[in-house]
């Protein structure tokens, strides 16, 4: 029996159709700016999301840095939630590579807070950092796949424009977002200043990230790709599993959600079990075993020696994330094994 890995949706294989396409793709030198399948996918996504440019980056977390720091000055304020990627698992990049100060606000149930945002506006003033950037994430993760909604978006990047600040959606997730609602991904970008989204999640390219803007904003966050270390040569090989997975793949993420849903609505009978949120909206479930009378650390490597993985996301919580290499049998039989491990003393 084959593994049931629902660490992350990052974790899928290429298809047959991505390595023909990837097999097939005309390359150049991208720093040069001449891989003409990059080109196409930049194009393609600045399209999708209405902006007027596109950079292709190695991955997500050097989506939201390259952004980052394309945005703000050493010693400003970078607004965030605190549960946000950025704040979590970036290895605390925002200080290392942009010497940004980072100021983590509580969002409740991923879920930004204008009010709370505007508050933590610094006022100009000569003893204060500058707020230099506001990010938003959607969807969120540590949150449990949650669709921040688009009248929460806009407000915060209103807010935003009203005080000169720059506004960074880290929209790994948008595809699911947008999946989910049916609401088009240039509206979740409008009045965003930049984005980072990846083709390696739900979409299940192997390897890719595109930062969005405008032009002039690309123009800059090209060169600091470059200074991170993430210009790439005939990185087309790439850019066509991408442009196969935005063709192929983006029209099938609900499938993902259906999974999530039933995973959830499995595990939900357990006595003391707790879902973040009941149900799932998305492609992520988070379960809360606090109740349960169980430990992570014990129920982890019980699932991994029936054969499905999942991961710590905290000391009572384990994540489990729906993607398009599993299928109803595979979440039919890591429900099984939830079970067969948590109601086993
Ligand atoms: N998240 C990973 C882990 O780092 C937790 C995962 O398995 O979910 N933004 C968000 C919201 C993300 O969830 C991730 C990846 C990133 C950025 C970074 O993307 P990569 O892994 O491509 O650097």
């Amino acid at each position: 029996m084959g593994i049931v890995d629902l660490r992350s949706d990052t974790v899928t294989r290429p298809t047959p159709g991505m390595y023909e396409a990837m097999m097939s793709a005309p390359v150049g030198d991208d720093v040069f700016e001449d891989d003409p399948t990059v080109r196409k996918l930049e194009d393609t996504t600045a399209a999708l999301f209405g902006v007027e440019a596109a950079l292709f980056v190695p991955s997500g977390t050097m989506g939201n840095q390259v952004s980052l720091f394309t945005h703000a000055r050493p010693g400003d304020e970078l607004i965030c939630d605190d549960d946000a990627h950025i704040d979590w698992y970036e290895v605390g990049a925002p200080a290392v590579l942009s010497r940004l100060m980072v100021r983590p606000i509580p969002a409740p149930g991923g879920i930004p807070d204008v009010e709370r945002i505007r508050a933590a506006i610094r006022p100009v003033n000569i003893h204060h950092p500058r707020t230099g950037i506001i990010a938003v994430e959607n969807t969120h993760n540590r949150a449990g796949g949650v669709i921040v909604p688009l009248a929460v978006m806009r407000a915060v990047a209103q807010l935003a424009r009203e005080r000169d600040i720059r506004c960074h959606l880290d929209g790994a997730r948008i595809w699911n977002a947008h999946a989910a609602t049916g609401i088009p991904l240039r509206d979740w970008m409008q009045g965003f200043d930049s984005a980072s989204v990846c083709y390696s999640k739900g979409l299940g390219a192997p390897v890719g990230s595109a930062v969005l803007g405008s032009r002039e904003f690309i123009t800059r966050a090209r060169r600091t790709r470059k200074m991170f270390g993430g210009g790439m040569r005939q990185v087309g090989v790439l850019a066509a599993a991408c442009l196969w997975a935005l063709e192929h793949q983006l029209p099938l993420m609900t499938e993902d959600h259906k999974r999530a849903q039933t995973l959830a609505a499995r595990i939900a009978t357990i006595p003391g079990l707790h879902l973040i949120p009941d149900p799932p909206p998305t492609n992520i479930v988070v379960i809360d075993i606090e109740k349960t009378g169980h430990a992570v650390d014990s129920v982890l490597p019980e699932l991994r020696s029936k054969g499905v993985l999942m991961v710590a996301f905290g000391p009572t919580r384990i994540r489990a994330v729906t993607h398009r290499d599993v299928n109803d049998d595979d979440i039919a039989r890591a429900a099984d094994s939830f079970h067969s491990v948590l109601t086993s003393r």
